[in-house]
């Protein structure tokens, strides 16, 4: 069986029961350009440790499952060449064929289970996806979505974008017994965005409501995740008519490129940090660090009632 190795420090909290946070690499190594990367991977490990839990960030390297990297492998992750993007099914011919790789919100969840993490901060999750001009449907829903229906773990990210499909999105872990739930807000987040037209069946307005309702949760009968949905921050949100722009001309380019897979959501988002001249940069880090800090908050009073 392929082992996980976990970083001694990540070992020694989990064991003394302490808060930890499980985060993903794909969002550094596809979702962030090579330099703010390494940045926001500092910052992320930051807040957590400010917010009284332990950072593991999460990927493949030397043939190895990683939970928690230090400073040097992190620097691996976000060296300009980039790792393969390692969703759920990746993993193990990953090992198999000793490559190094970033792990996906699925993948991550996944790993983070198995470690015995709870709590996963991240920026966006994976969706369904809309049709491309003249096709009725996509076929393309994230993986990320079945993760969550069979992984018990907490994940914190600011929705999806409005570029997938939000409403099947809703609905597909409505069907698979994910709750979902805002934070703050009535309605789903759309990434840039702090609402969607989509109301949800719950809200909670603090970190310890999100933690009663995981601890609650994970002692139910089944085995699902839960999905905490944190609007961007207010001073963070696009503007609407550039964030409309974004979405129209990323779906026109994916058809013309014929972009397929796993190279969708990172073509997507590497046009949205051009088109927006950074701005969308921003928007991604604002909502992340604030992510990772709600998910750091909630780790730790999980802990403290063990
Ligand atoms: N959405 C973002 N930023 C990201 C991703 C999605 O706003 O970095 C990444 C995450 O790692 C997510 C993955 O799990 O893309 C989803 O990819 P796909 O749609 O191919 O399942
Ligand atoms: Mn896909």
């Amino acid at each position: 069986m392929t082992s996980i190795a976990i970083a001694d420090e990540v070992r020694a909290a989990l064991a003394a029961g302490q808060g930890v946070v499980a985060l993903e690499s794909t969002i550094l190594s596809h979702g962030l350009p090579p330099g703010r990367n390494r940045k926001v991977a500092e910052r992320l490990e930051t807040v957590v440790r400010e917010a009284g839990a332990i950072p593991a960030t999460i990927a493949v390297l030397d043939g190895k499952i990683r939970v928690g990297l230090d400073s040097q492998q992190i620097d691996r992750v976000c060296a300009a060449e980039g790792l393969v993007k390692l969703s759920k099914r990746d993993l193990g011919p990953a090992i198999a064929m000793n490559q190094d790789g970033a792990t996906t919100v699925a993948s991550t969840a996944a790993i983070a289970h198995a470690a015995g993490i709870k709590v996963f901060g991240t920026g966006g999750l994976g969706g369904v996806h809309l049709p491309l001009p003249g096709k009725h449907t996509s076929w393309d829903v994230s993986a990320d979505l079945d993760a969550l229906a069979e992984t018990p773990v907490l994940v914190v990210s600011s929705g999806v974008k409005s570029v997938l499909d939000i409403e099947a999105t809703l609905e597909l872990l409505e069907t698979r017994s994910v709750p979902v739930i805002g934070y703050q807000v009535d309605h789903f987040p759309a990434f840039y965005l702090r609402e969607s037209a989509y109301k949800l069946p719950w809200r909670v307005d603090t970190a310890k409501q999100a933690a009663d309702i995981v601890h609650a949760h994970l002692h139910m009968p089944g085995n699902s995740g839960i999905l905490l949905a944190n609007p961007i921050p207010a001073e963070y949100e696009m503007d609407r008519e550039l964030h409309d722009r974004l979405l129209a001309d990323g779906v026109r380019l994916l058809d013309e490129r014929g972009v397929q897979g796993r190279d969708v959501t990172p073509v997507l988002l590497e046009h949205f940090h051009t088109a927006s001249s950074g701005v969308s940069l921003d928007a991604n880090e604002a909502l992340v660090v604030s992510n990772v800090t709600l998910a750091a908050q909630i780790a730790a009073d999980l802990a403290a009632r063990q």
